[in-house]
């Protein structure tokens, strides 16, 4: 409790120094016509809806191993039961001497090494469309800082800042109670049914850019541009929620993602209106990040 207030004292003190950091109007607007479609339930214990086939098959896949997991358990349960009744001093009291058998050595050997091979089959595909990066409709670049998310559109000379709101700022955003520690100021902004590709890299130490809906995780780590991409189904227009998944200081807890998937058209208008906002700014708003490191 001591070190949560502490934290929390901490997070105060850095959110008011960065609060100018807020959204744009026309990013608000967005933020009323979305239901929030990827955040966590009180008590869930299964995977947020996937909105993207990656996600899809990631789910298909855990349902997979939960099956041949519950298999296997079920099976030594029964086997270690029949041992213990079969097996026990008083039901077999003169005990068989052999210390081979190698049919089921070999058994033993072979089976698991199949469930392996059919394990590897349905995963590895997974893994690979996760990670070969297809050609991208839209690129945005995430960079990881100490403690909250910058995104940049480099096609349009977009950048800002993407804080998380304090408990009183919640509903002047449009977002419940249950959305602290996972609503954010500024959202990333991508259009559903195309293939959006993320540039994630982080500014000081290693931090992770996740949203569980789409699938996607990916380590932003100083001086290298990984990447990740994911296509959210049309239709799922909505807001989904990440949060930073690489311990990266004191307010790791405190740079959660926020993203807002829109139409195509959708997009297009906001791109428009960010990019003359930001052109009447004097182009990308870089140099903004570097006051706000400058003042802290
Ligand atoms: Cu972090």
């Amino acid at each position: 409790m001591a070190l949560r207030t502490k934290i929390g004292g901490l997070w105060a003190a850095f959110g008011a120094s960065i609060a100018a950091g807020a959204a744009s109007a026309q990013t608000q607007g967005l933020r009323e016509g979305l239901e929030v479609i990827g955040a966590p339930e009180p008590g869930g214990v299964n995977f947020q809806t996937g909105v993207t086939s990656v996600a899809q098959d990631i789910r298909a896949l855990d349902t997979l191993l939960l099956v041949i997991t519950a298999a296997i358990v079920l099976f030594v349960t029964a086997l270690l039961i029949w041992s213990i009744l079969r097996h026990n001093a008083r039901a077999n009291p003169v005990p068989a001497t052999f210390t081979h058998n190698t049919k089921i050595e070999v058994t033993w050997t072979v089976v698991p090494l199949l469930i392996l091979v059919v394990i590897g089959a349905f995963s590895l595909p997974v893994l690979f469309r996760q990670q070969t990066i297809p050609p991208a409709d839209v690129v945005v670049k995430a960079t990881g800082y100490q403690w909250y998310w910058g995104y940049e559109y480099p096609e349009h000379g977009i950048s800002f800042l993407s804080i998380m709101l304090s408990e009183d700022q919640l509903a002047e955003y449009g977002y419940t109670r249950d959305e602290f520690l996972l609503a954010t100021d500024a959202a990333m902004v991508v259009p559903t049914g195309r293939t959006v590709v993320v540039q994630v890299t982080a500014a000081d130490v290693i931090h992770s850019w996740t949203v569980p809906a789409f699938g996607v995780k990916q380590d932003g780590v100083p001086g290298r541009l990984a990447e990740l991409w994911f296509e959210v189904d049309p239709g799922q227009e909505g807001v989904y929620f990440g949060q930073c998944s690489e311990l990266c200081g004191a307010a790791h807890a405190y740079m959660p993602i926020t993203v807002f998937a829109v139409t195509p058209e959708e997009y297009e208008a906001w791109l428009a209106g960010e990019a003359q906002e930001f052109a009447s700014v004097g182009g990308m708003r870089a140099p903004r990040t570097l006051e706000l490191a400058a003042a802290e």
